[in-house]
């Protein structure tokens, strides 16, 4: 298939990115750049741009098709004004955890960003053994900050309506529909699993209350525009070091429901724990304090910062944090198990050489997922979200 492109979008190479570039002013005509492609995400281009004293930038350029799959999936490349957008709304409530935008261009589908290639990301590292001791924290608080201000309960309400036309984002979403919520739960033909999971996959398939449950988390997502979510956040939406985070990625952005973005995490984190062979406790840590520090944060502001009148009435704020982390763990589940079987995998579970080890911990994760979507009225904190990752990793 081929793809029509609009006047004045030509995909980027290594050398009309340096042109690009010094067209901008960001460098000088006479500047000796370097150049490198390392987009290694499912949908873009990312260059590298770096002179001889070291001063990098990065461009990021949506392509006019999801690279995972190739031209025969178009996608759009308004997900690159998205992305800009959502960065710039993101910047005054969390200057320190989202990266510096530069410059955006909604024909070109670029934006030119500060370069965090001192940072690692988050799953390359995770997988490589790492800590990054302050990401909970600094992960928590974004949650709570971005989730919060872009909330009926943070953000003037007609301002909200009006945000929530600025991020509509249907081929996007409707990604996520597919790939997180509908065709992990059926014999689809984008899902991708080894031949060994096939009985474990079937038998999802055939549960119906599961598929009651997943439902209703796809009704939700569909319908609940809760706040404006971040709408990827794996952790390879997410670079760290000992002390700096930034969230990067953002162009599945819509209003959605708060949980999906906490969720997301927690499934990213949980492969974690399911795979690390030592050093599991940061892990844990991480689980317990991102819910903690988002839930002391998301109060503070609910206490400090609020534009709605029944946020002093007893009892909302509990009735609203219960139903974020009930949600969560829906969420959490259906990632874990679409990150499994469907299309889109990671390599904490798929770079695991060991065959027996790799399908066990698939197993694991698949079983876990499961039972996050079955239970989450009944797990209502990290202690019990912990007792499951124990029971599943025991195959209880
Ligand atoms: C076709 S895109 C596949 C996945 O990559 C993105 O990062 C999202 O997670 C999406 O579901
Ligand atoms: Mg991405």
């Amino acid at each position: 298939m081929t793809i029509a492109l609009k006047e004045g979008y030509e995909p980027l190479t290594e050398t009309t990115a340096i042109q690009l570039i010094k067209e901008l002013g960001y460098f000088q005509e006479h500047d000796q750049l370097r150049c490198k492609e390392i987009g290694d995400g499912n949908l873009n281009l990312v260059f590298h741009i770096q002179d001889e004293n070291d001063k990098a930038l990065i461009i990021k350029q949506a392509l006019p098709y999801a690279k995972v799959v190739g031209e025969s999936w178009p996608l759009t490349l308004h997900r690159a004004t998205i992305e800009g957008n959502y960065l710039k709304n993101a910047i005054p409530l969390v200057p320190e955890l989202v990266p510096q935008v530069h410059h955006t261009d909604e024909v070109k589908a670029l934006t030119i960003m500060e370069d965090l290639s001192h940072l690692d990301i988050v799953r390359s590292g995770f997988i490589a053994g790492k800590a990054y001791p302050k990401l909970s924290q600094h992960i928590g608080e974004y949650l709570a900050k971005t989730l919060f201000f872009t909330s009926d309960f943070g953000c003037n309400q007609q301002v909200k309506k009006r945000l929530q036309q600025a991020f509509s984002n249907p081929e996007l979403c409707k990604i996520t529909e597919d790939l997180v919520f509908t065709d992990p739960f059926h014999d689809s033909e984008t899902n991708d699993y080894e031949p060994e999971l096939k009985g474990t996959v079937k038998g999802l398939w055939q549960d119906d209350s599961l598929k009651l449950e997943v439902a209703k988390l796809k009704y939700k997502f569909l319908t609940h525009g809760e706040a404006l979510l971040h709408g990827d956040l794996h952790t390879g939406s997410i670079f760290a070091n000992e002390t700096d985070t930034k969230v990067i990625d953002p162009e599945f952005a819509f209003f959605g429901p708060a949980g999906f973005d906490i969720g997301q995490f927690f499934a990213n984190l949980l492969f974690q724990a399911i795979t690390r062979t030592e050093n599991n406790e940061i892990i844990h840590y991480h689980l317990h304090q991102v819910w903690e520090t988002f839930e002391k944060t998301f109060t503070t502001l609910w206490q400090t910062s609020s534009v709605e009148a029944f946020t002093r009435t007893d009892g909302y704020l509990e009735y609203v944090l219960r139903d974020y982390f009930k949600d969560s763990i829906g969420f959490a589940g259906c990632e874990l198990i679409r990150r499994t079987i469907g299309l889109a995998h990671v390599a904490d579970l798929d770079g695991i050489e060991d065959s027996t080890r790799r399908l066990a911990s698939k197993k694991i994760a698949i079983e876990l997922g499961r039972q996050l979507i079955l239970q989450q009225s009944t797990i209502i904190s990290t202690k019990d979200l912990e007792r499951l990752l124990e029971k599943a990793k025991r195959g209880e």
